[in-house]
């Protein structure tokens, strides 16, 4: 007989992040078997009745419903996953919260940072666990570049550069909002690339280098107007399509940042640099299990860029998984957000990002929009412990 405590799981929405965080709370158990909550996948949500019945079939859902509001009313679920378009969340993490519910959002947390603001304060009055999937943390070369920085290794850090190119809207043809394309849509997503993209490489940047301080952007539309989905009418196209910005650290580095959905031949391509006065390190999404590292202390007849394959049972999160040199993928960053969810909950302890802290990365995406409006140098207003 297990002793462990059932954690019974309400997710809302069954697109591409419903997938990735169902698939991380089955693997959990089998790969986590220490942990002491056992996620329970008791009831999905759509308004689809027809593709919801199917999804809980396929992913192993207990139940189903078609309004998220009885299924936050229910008394059988203990935490609400939220993988709904961006518009959604706020209102569904509120409801949850003050339904007593855990709350779990996709990332960005909401469109705006006044969106966010009620978000922050249910789940901090109603005093319920919270976190938001900023996933790309619990990639292990990316939790190792973490441990060296916090060791010390890179010294004083002078440059951060990120960068997430991708390539799929650059067809005039493609329309906007609705399924599939409300990424598109500002109504629906609050930015296009900036809170899509960029936000997970803010989100990565402060947690490895501290608050971003101030900000300086610049976005474009490339494509100025495109069909409704739904509605099948010309509209105009109000989201940034690509988007840099520079700024400052409250360390004094500076950062560098692109983010564009118009890089023919990149799909996902997420990468980071960052230059210390001691060491660089570099990682690059293709090449997710390798993290590059050139340490100026090395003999210099041996010095170099070296190539960290992190597989290794010692190195972040591959205790878990098969034999050292067996590289493991992108879904195992949400299983290990599941993990670390539970951990926390056994502990009692936050699970960072929290609403509050994925608020603050809202605060950066907000100021670069705002600088690339008004062609002006923009404070974030972050406050980053
Ligand atoms: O959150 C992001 C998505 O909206 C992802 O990490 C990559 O870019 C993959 O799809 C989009």
């Amino acid at each position: 007989m297990s002793n462990k405590k059932d954690l019974r799981i309400g997710l809302v929405g069954y697109g591409f992040m419903g997938r990735t965080h169902s698939n991380a709370y089955r693997r959990v158990p089998n790969f986590f078997p220490d942990l002491q909550y056992n996620p329970i996948l008791k009831a999905v949500c759509a308004r689809n009745e027809e593709r919801v019945k199917a999804f809980a079939e396929q992913w192993g859902y207990e139940s189903f419903e078609t309004d998220w509001r009885k299924l936050v009313a229910r008394d059988d679920i203990d935490a609400i996953d939220i993988c709904t378009p961006n518009h959604m969340h706020a209102e569904i993490a509120i409801a949850a919260a003050e339904a007593g519910k855990m709350v779990l959002c996709e990332k960005p947390l909401a469109r705006t940072v006044a969106e966010a603001q009620p978000m922050v304060d249910a789940v901090e009055k109603a005093g319920i666990a919270n976190t938001v999937y900023y996933n790309y943390r619990r990639v292990p070369a990316v939790t190792l570049a973490k441990q060296l920085i916090d060791a010390g290794k890179l010294g004083k850090i002078f440059h951060y550069r990120a960068n997430f190119l991708q390539d799929w809207t650059i067809s005039p043809e493609l329309p906007q909002g609705g399924e599939g394309t409300w990424r598109l849509d500002n109504d629906a997503a609050g930015s296009g690339v900036t809170g899509d993209l960029l936000a997970h490489c803010i989100d990565t940047a402060m947690w490895l280098n501290g608050g971003i301080k101030d900000v300086s952007a610049v976005t474009e539309t490339f494509i100025k107007e495109r069909v409704h989905s739904k509605t099948g009418e010309k509209q105009k196209v109000t989201i940034d399509d690509a988007c840099l910005f520079h700024c400052h650290f409250d360390n004094g580095s500076l950062g560098l940042f692109e983010a564009t959905r118009y890089a023919r031949g990149h799909k996902a391509l997420y990468t980071f640099e960052i230059n210390g006065e001691h060491a660089s390190i570099r990682w690059d999404l293709h090449d997710l299990s390798r993290l590059e590292y050139f340490d100026h202390r090395d003999e210099s007849v041996e010095r170099g860029w070296r190539s960290i394959h992190v597989t290794d049972g010692d190195q972040p999160y591959m205790d878990k998984w098969w034999v050292p040199g067996l590289s493991i993928g992108y879904e195992h960053s949400f299983v290990h957000q599941v993990a670390d969810f539970l951990k926390a909950l056994e502990e009692g302890k936050p699970c960072s990002p929290t609403f509050k802290e994925a608020q603050e990365t809202q605060k950066v995406c907000e100021a670069v929009l705002e600088s690339a409006k008004s062609r002006s140098w923009k404070d974030t207003g972050v406050e980053w412990k």
